[in-house]
């Protein structure tokens, strides 16, 4: 039997996307081939598995940036209030970003990230602090 030709013309509507296979020489499906004599005949059918259909998102780093104003010990609550460290993993970004002008705070996707930069800036702008706070594609 040659491979082509729709797979379950009529049925295909009904199935699950899963079970959509192509043509086999009849016998050859390696599910439905069990037992000897064609009582469970696959019609040619075979039934292959799905390649994944879903795809891993995009992650953001979250990026915290140095100033001269912001106080150490502001930046430090943020980054155990916001982003879940604990005080020492904490005092370690903050002095990353002292030393080296930016820092990772963590690796999100997308929305997950929108909402920690806003956090950020919101508490910032209520404490009245230039700290910035942005978020770049992985
Ligand atoms: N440079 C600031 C200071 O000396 C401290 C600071 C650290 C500010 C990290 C922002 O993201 C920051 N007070």
């Amino acid at each position: 039997m040659p491979l082509e030709g729709p797979i379950i013309s009529s049925m295909s509507d009904d199935l699950p996307k899963y079970i959509m296979g192509v043509m086999r020489p009849q016998g050859q499906n390696p599910i439905a081939q069990q037992g000897e004599g064609g009582a469970e005949s696959d019609h040619g059918l075979a039934i292959e598995e799905a390649r994944p259909r879903l795809k891993k998102p995009p992650l953001y780093h979250v990026v915290l940036l140095n100033d001269d104003y912001t106080p150490m010990d502001f930046v430090v609550q943020i980054l155990q209030g916001i982003f879940s460290m604990d005080r020492s993993a904490a005092m370690r970004i903050m002095l990353q970003v002292h030393t080296k002008g930016k820092g990772i705070c963590g690796v999100y996707t997308y929305e997950i990230a929108e909402t920690k930069v806003a956090q950020v800036t919101g508490l910032a702008q209520k404490h009245q602090h230039p700290l910035l706070c942005t978020m770049e594609e992985n």
